[in-house]
Formats: C-alpha cells, sequence, structure tokens
C-alpha cells in the first residue's frame, strides 16, 4: 500500500459545515489524504450568517498542537482562520518549536463575515510572523488590499499587491481573483513564485449563487496536493480545477450561501 499523504488543519470550526475546517475535512477526504484537525476558534453560524465568534483561551490550541506533534509526522500544514492575537501568537510559538521543515499553506483570513474587526494594527504584525513561515499563502482580494496597502481593481494590480506582499517575506503567493469586478467571462488568478515568476490560472465565470467555502476548500487541496509531493504550479492547478468542478455542482442545503458538496 502506497504511504498516506498526512495533514494537519488549523483553522476556525464553522457548524454548518459550509467553510473552516468541517469543509476543509471534506476537502481532504475527497483527495484521499489523512487530515487532523486543530480548531483555533469556534463560530456560531449557518449559511445565511455568522452571529458570533468564541476564541478559546490559546493554552488550547498550544497543547493540541503539543500533542499531534509529538505522535504524527505531518506532510504539510493548512492554516485558516485565526481568531485573536492571543491564538495567533500561539500559532507562531507552536510552529517554531515543532514545524519547522512542514509546508505550510496559509489561507490568511482576516476579515470575520459577522464584521468583526479581527485584525487591527498589533494583529497585523503578528500574521506578519505567520506568513514569514508560510511556503504558500492564498489571499483573496480583500486581504491582498490589506497586506499589501492598495486597492485592487485590475489583473495588474494583482501583480503589483502580489509582489508587494511578497516583500513581507512570502515565499510564494496565488491571489484569488474571484471577487474582481469588471471581470467578463473569466477570472484570472495570480500566482507569483519564489523565482519571481507569475502564472496566470485562469477560470470561466460559473453563474451560481453566493457560494461559501471555496477559499477554505482551495487552500486546502492545494495542501493535499503538496503532501502528496506534486510541485507548486501542478498543485495550485490542481486545485483551482477541484475548486472549478465543485462550483459548478455547488448546492443550497439551507436557505443561505450554496456550499461545495465535496462528492
Ligand atoms: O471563509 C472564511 C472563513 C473561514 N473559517 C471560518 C469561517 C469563515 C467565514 O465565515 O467561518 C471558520
Amino acid at each position: 500500500m502506497k504511504p498516506l499523504a498526512k495533514i494537519l488543519i488549523i483553522a476556525g470550526s464553522d457548524p454548518s459545515g459550509g467553510a473552516g475546517l468541517q469543509t476543509d475535512l471534506k476537502t481532504a477526504t475527497n483527495h484521499k489524504t489523512y487530515a487532523s484537525a486543530a480548531p483555533t476558534c469556534l463560530t456560531v453560524q449557518n449559511t445565511q450568517k455568522v452571529s458570533d465568534i468564541f476564541n478559546p483561551n490559546a493554552k488550547l490550541l498550544e497543547q493540541q498542537l503539543e500533542s499531534l506533534f509529538s505522535d504524527i509526522k505531518y506532510d504539510a500544514i493548512k492554516i485558516g482562520m485565526v481568531g485573536d492575537l492571543q491564538n495567533i501568537r500561539a500559532l507562531n510559538k507552536s510552529l517554531d518549536k515543532y514545524a519547522k521543515n512542514i509546508p505550510i499553506i496559509l489561507d490568511p483570513v482576516m476579515v470575520a463575515t459577522s464584521g468583526d474587526k479581527l485584525f487591527d494594527q498589533e494583529n497585523i504584525l503578528e500574521l506578519q510572523k505567520l506568513i514569514k513561515k508560510a511556503f504558500l499563502i492564498t489571499p483573496n482580494i480583500n486581504e491582498a488590499e490589506i497586506l499589501a496597502n492598495q486597492q485592487i481593481k485590475s489583473t495588474q494590480d494583482i501583480i503589483e499587491a502580489a509582489k508587494k506582499i511578497k516583500k513581507i517575506g512570502a515565499q510564494n503567493i496565488f491571489i484569488k481573483a474571484g471577487h474582481l469586478k469588471d471581470q467578463n467571462h473569466k477570472i484570472t488568478n495570480i500566482l507569483l513564485d519564489n523565482q519571481e515568476k507569475i502564472t496566470k490560472i485562469t477560470n470561466k465565470k460559473v453563474k451560481t449563487g453566493e457560494i461559501h467555502g471555496t477559499g477554505c476548500s482551495l487552500a486546502t487541496a492545494i495542501c493535499c496536493n503538496i503532501s502528496k509531493g506534486y510541485n507548486l504550479v501542478k498543485s495550485v492547478k490542481n486545485a483551482n480545477n477541484y475548486i472549478y468542478r465543485q462550483i459548478k455542482k455547488s448546492q443550497k442545503v439551507g436557505q443561505g450561501s450554496n456550499i461545495l458538496t465535496h462528492f
């Protein structure tokens, strides 16, 4: 039997199952990888809205990571939403201690859907430490605007922002263009790699309602591909195709956003 690729998901819980570590686990199973999942924070939400976020004492995250890394040798790590400064600090400390040589895929989730401001200046500084440890970061347009401190209105702006974010110390950056307005029939996502090479990864625009969990699932799908030994470009392309196929099959399970089924 082929050895099992193992990933660790460090992310927030979305009890509706559309986003966060619940969708991440489904993504990992679809990719035939084994996934551990350490929650960073607990949201209260359904497919319509996030109504609250609880941030546990950071000791919980620290202890979970100590326990997991003492036992399991992971091939890659996916990091999603981390709800407060104490938990980002704990995560930075634990990764320095236990995960020096494991590729990290970081989805820098920064604006809670509830409108809570997760990220003041101090949090951004701590997030930058996390970014420096990551093999790949996967911001959407809003997150790239915050990290690069500029507005993004075009593909050229995305490339400019990616270069600025690279200066923070990120090795590889994949900016998701799904939220960019004025794209006619296709979406042009940008990958800037550690050799400064730009790869455009495009999708046809799919007409659906609002969909929840695509960003979380994409970062995890990339993580799964990396854990199985695919290179960066192949991993991002495979994951992009996976999410594109899933978006086409997305469904409503409640009264709010569509979700990805991962079937
Ligand atoms: O899609 C960003 C995101 C990530 N993680 C959790 C979330 C959300 C958005 O609501 O709830 C747990």
